[in-house]
Order: structure tokens, then sequence, then C-alpha cells
């Protein structure tokens, strides 16, 4: 969530008091009515979600995974995160995931999710998100359900118009939400003002095997660049980027960013500057940043740091580059599924201002310009207007679209989401969200072809909706049936970190392809053992690798002896099932690190650094078998001078 003035900031102090004072919540889910929304929520046992839904998780930053309609959680994706339930982020082979030009940093922001795109319409083959805090974008296998690569965007901060895909996938595009200098240099704050610059960032996805690779960065004044959205359809070819503070303050933004009664929407004709660099144009800048890819035969993640960037001169692309003013600092840019509309939600502003493509294509013909910001050309507001929806909310912040020519729109600030009428601009519902609705999602809502059955709103107060956990409560989402003419809440389900964005698409798309373990045969992970007969230990000065299995109920070896005090051990732990759902876990006492959980098929490496002469046990973690409890070995660590040779049992 972005800042908000003080006025509005007590103007909704105030709300929150009303709605807790009032208790809406509760009479809305009383009597009869609240039947009828149980059954519509309720998957009997056994039964399956029609939908699956992906929520960003904020500073979580994870991904997690939930069934609608009942608003079930079935899995957190560790994405910019340590995530000690699965060893993510801990497992030698994932660390290299967290590499950046800062070292390793093992927490980001994550905040909208965007599913990739065939023509439009959702492919369900991966899942793109970004990282805010230290500028990158990751890219999730939906086979697998794991981050598989994850790069690192140069020349940016704040990295928040991020992460939208365009509508064959052929880019993910990033945007900086703070400008910066570009390239980074010592200068003084207060010289922000016409030397800071802000970069977007178009992502170039291997239409294959999804892997990321910048194409360019459209070096762009030094405004704040907030959401963004591809055209589609007849606008496909275009990228719409919301900014503020293009007064270019550098203090007290709070104030010094709302002085200009626009903004700008900067409409981006990335086809045209995709033409431009392909015959040589843009200039080669040096760059230090880092490109992270998981390989799925080896198991292992692989980190190379890039040195060079593309970048171009929006001003040496005619015609490649305009600014669509539109009032009051928008926060949220969305388009249509026919791609004709760009809505700009003003967020200090009760109004939603809708642009038309047609109208800019023909202002930027007729030249209809209101004069130039750094040279690029500002389209005069009435001729790109299509309508104003007057609300009667305040502080619009997001909007989704159900196919069937209604959009969505949230309110932070009267927390309600409004349902209004594309190219009539009416309102035609309104209904209180409980309480301080951010973004909103509609399954497929960011495509040519939404699902509008259900739109799920994404709360950041969850007060009294919950029994109270100490100071610190869960957000909350609340899933609404849109499929009449009136909305109807159904429910209200707590998430995990702070949901910004959401993707969800119909859970068959994914429901076919999700894998359900790791081929043994395909294994090529340079420390896996295709049978316990192969497991062993290896000496290499200090460091030991021990090449082991996991098979109901035991591990092989299982004790092992001649480790000495100051000695690096690998356990390299491959799990010899080959049936779905039979993880082994496995976790040494005094470990750094944290426990790896094994999925079958797969070989994961845990690095443990005994302190201690002993004897040391280790355990699998997850309950496996009947016989789980007996799944355990022991270490004999002896001291650093010892010379007890290097020996391990086999089970026989
Ligand atoms: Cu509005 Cu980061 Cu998309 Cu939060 S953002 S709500
Ligand atoms: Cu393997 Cu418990």
């Amino acid at each position: 969530m972005k800042r908000f003035t003080l006025q509005i900031g007590i103007a909704l102090s105030g709300m929150v008091l009303l709605f807790s004072g009032c208790n809406q919540g509760g009479n809305a889910a009383n009597g009869a009515l609240s039947s009828s929304a149980a059954e519509k929520v309720y998957v009997a046992p056994g039964e399956q979600d029609e939908f699956y839904a992906f929520l960003s998780g904020g500073y979580s930053g994870n991904l997690t995974v939930y069934g609608l309609p009942s608003g079930r959680m079935f899995k957190e994706i560790p994405v910019f995160s340590q995530f000690p339930t699965s060893g993510y982020g801990y497992s030698e082979e994932t660390k290299p995931l967290l590499i950046t030009s800062h070292g390793f940093i093992p927490w980001d922001d994550l905040h909208h999710p965007d599913i990739s795109q065939t023509n439009g319409e959702l492919d369900g083959r991966w899942i793109f998100v970004n990282g805010n805090n230290t500028p990158r974008i990751a890219r999730v296998s939906l086979s697998t359900f794991e981050t598989e690569e994850i790069i690192e965007i140069p020349n940016s901060a704040g990295n928040h118009s991020s992460s939208f895909i365009t509508e064959n996938t052929e880019y993910v595009v990033a945007g900086t939400r703070f400008s910066v200098p570009v390239p980074q240099r010592d200068m003084p704050i207060n010289e922000y003002k016409g030397n800071f610059k802000g970069a977007l960032t178009f992502i170039n996805v291997d239409p294959e095997h999804g892997h990321m690779d910048i194409k360019f960065q459209v070096i762009m004044p030094g405004f704040n660049y907030d959401l963004s959205h591809p055209g589609r359809g007849k606008s496909h070819g275009w990228f719409f980027f919301s900014t503020y503070n293009t007064e270019e303050a550098s203090t007290l933004q709070e104030v010094n960013a709302s002085q200009n009664d626009k903004d700008f929407i900067a409409a981006i004709n990335w086809k045209k500057i995709e033409e431009y660099v392909n015959n040589g144009g843009g200039t080669e800048m040096p760059a230090n940043y880092a490109h992270n890819v998981y390989d799925e035969s080896t198991h292992m993640a692989r980190s190379t740091m890039k040195k060079k960037v593309l970048t171009v001169d929006p001003t040496k692309v005619p015609g490649a580059v305009f600014l669509l003013p539109t009032p009051k600092s928008p926060h949220g840019c969305d388009v249509d599924p026919s791609g004709q509309y760009i809505i700009g939600a003003g967020k200090l502003s009760a109004d939603i201002t809708v642009h038309s493509f047609d109208n800019m294509l023909a202002a930027i013909e007729a030249e209809k310009y209101d004069g130039y910001a750094y040279g690029i050309p500002i389209l005069n507001f009435e001729e790109v207007l299509a309508g104003v929806v007057k609300s009667g909310g305040l502080g619009p912040l997001h909007t989704e679209f159900d196919g069937k020519g209604n959009a969505y729109t949230t309110f932070f600030i009267s927390s309600e989401v409004v349902k209004w009428q594309l190219e009539t601009w009416q309102v035609v519902d309104r209904k209180p969200t409980f309480y301080s609705v951010g973004h909103l999602m509609i399954p497929g809502g960011n495509s040519r072809k939404p699902f509008g059955k259900y739109v799920v709103a994404m709360n950041k107060i969850t007060k009294d909706r919950y029994l109270p956990t100490g100071p610190e409560m869960e957000h909350s989402a609340q899933i609404y049936d849109i499929s009449g003419e009136k909305m109807e809440l159904l429910y209200d389900f707590p998430t995990h970190g702070e949901p910004h964005y959401a993707a969800g698409c119909p859970a068959d798309l994914l429901r076919q392809n999700s894998k359900k373990i790791y081929r043994l045969d395909e294994n090529n992970h340079p420390y896996s053992i295709k049978s316990p007969v192969d497991a062993r230990v290896e000496r290499e000065g200090k460091d030991v690798h021990i090449y082991m299995s996991t098979i109901r109920s035991h591990f092989t070896p299982d004790n092992i002896e001649g480790i000495k005090v100051g000695d690096r051990v690998y356990f390299h732990v491959t799990n010899h099932e080959q049936d779905f759902d039979v993880p082994h876990g496995f976790a040494a006492i005094g470990a750094n690190t944290s426990e790896i959980l094994v999925m079958p098929g797969q070989t994961k490496t845990i690095v443990w650094e005994p302190k201690q002469v002993g004897v040391w046990p280790f355990y699998c973690t997850d309950f496996c078998s009947a016989l789980h409890q007996e799944m355990q070995g022991y270490v004999r660590v002896s001291p650093t001078n010892s010379s007890i040779e290097l020996s391990w049992s086999v089970g026989e």
C-alpha cells in the first residue's frame, strides 16, 4: 500500500472506528442469507475447488496457493525468503536463487503475481512475481509449484510496477517505483530533479523454457512508476504505467508529491522499441545483476552475474512513448479485456479516470499535445479521456473485470468494492469490505478472458473479523459471488503476510499438469545415487560428502564414523520413493540451517558443521510411515586430530 495524506489518514482511522463499532460484518453473515452463502463456499470432503488462487504474500516474500470458493490454503511457495518448511533458501541447491549484486538476500516484498498467457488467455505454465525491495522478478513453475528462476533488475529501486506480462508472454515487465541516479553514483539527494531516472525494464521470456533475459530498459524521467498493465487485443504492443511524484520532489513526498492536479499514465509502444533495438538501437551500459536459474534435472540452481544492460532513451524513438494526464497520483493502472480502456485510479480522488486507446491513437495522430516532459509528448487530457466514473467512494486503487462488461474497483479509504459498467461509466453496485481493501482479483481478470464468477478482495486491516491473536493479526481476504447483478459477500479467510495482488485460474488448467514425483532415472544431480547400494561417504580434505538414500523407513548409510570437529559434512539426500506425496525429511542436531524436505526422486543437500565431539543423531522430519520414528541414524564426531577411519553402515 501507498502513503496517504494526513487528512485522509485521519478520515481512515475514523472509518475503522465506525466499522468496528457497528459490527456490520456480523450482521451480514446472519440468518437465511448466511446459509445460502455457506452452500456456495462449501466444498465437501473429498471434493475439489473450482479455481486456484495465488495470493502474493507481501512482506512474507512468498506466494500462497488457495482454492476458491473454499478459501482453503494448499501451499505456501517460498520465493524471496528462506523457508524452513522445505529447506528452500537453506539447501545448497536453492541458496543460489537468492543471490543478488548485494550478496545473499533472503527476503523481499512480493506484490504482483501474473500467470503466463497465450493469445491473451491464461495458459497455466508459469506465474511471475516481483520482489520490490532488492529489485527482482521470479518465475514459478505451475507444474512443480516451485520457484525456478530469479533475475535481478539493475537501475531500479522499489520494483513495484511489476511483474505483468504481455499477452503472449513475450515480456514480463518491471518498472521502478523509486527513481534513482542511473548509473548509481554518489550525488546530493536534493539534486534529484532532472537527474534521477526511472527505468522500465522489458524482460524477454523464452517461449519454451520460460527463461528470462533483460531485452531493454527504457530510461524515463525521474517520476515514481507505480503500477502497470499490458495492452491486449487492439492495444497489444503497448504497455501502460501509472506515475506519481511527477513533481520530482525528493523530500516530504506526502505533501510535495501531491501538488500536481494530474500525474501521468505513461504509454509505451514496446513493439516499436523492440524493433528499434533489433535494428541496433539503444546504448549498452555496464551493469551488475544476478540471474539465477534452477534446473529441474539437476535439482540445482546456478547464479551468474550479468555485466551489461541495453538502455533506451525514449526521446530517441519517435512515436514510442506518450504521457496521458491522469488526476491525483494514480495508483492502479488497469486495462479492460478488450484492450480499449485504460483505467487510472487516482488514489486521492473519488472519481475513476478511463482513457480510451482509440482516442489515444487519434490524439497521437493529430498531435494533440499539451507540451512535453523531458521531450516526451503529453497528450491532451480531454482528447484521450473516455469517461469518468463518479464513484461516490474514496481512494480508488485497483480494478478487475468480469468479461461481461463490468469493472470492479476497490476503494481503500471508503472500504468497498464498487461495480461499474464499461462505456456507460455508471455505478451499478457497491459492497463494503472489512476493512480497507487493497487489490482484488477475479480469476483471469488480467486477460482477454476473465472467469467472472467470484471476486476476492484482499484487505489491509482485520480488526474484529477473527478471534484475536495478540497485536498481530493475519490479513484477511473476502470472497464475493459476482455471478448475479449484485455482489454477494460469501466468506472471509485469513491470508499469509500481506497480500497485494493475486492471480487465479480454473483448476482444470493446472490440475492435469501438476507434477506428482520427480523421476529417479531423470535425476542428474551430481551427488544423487540411483539406488541405496550406491550409498557411500567420501572425504575431500575437510569436506565430507555423504551420498545418502532415503526410503521407507531407513537412511542408508545410517551410522557414520570418522567425522571430525572442523569438518564440513554435506548430506546429499536422495529420496528413492517413486510414489506421489511421500517426502522424507532430514535434520541433524546442531545444524545451523533448517531441515530439508526431499520430494520423491529428488536430491537435496544440507551442510552440517559439527562443533562438538560426541555421537550425534539425525532423523527424518516427515511422518512417512508407521516406522517413521525408526528413521534415524548417528554420526560419531571425533577430535580434529583423531585417526579414526571413515566408515559407515549400509544397514545390512
Ligand atoms: Cu496496491 Cu503493491 Cu499493487 Cu499493495 S499495491 S494494495
Ligand atoms: Cu522418512 Cu519419516
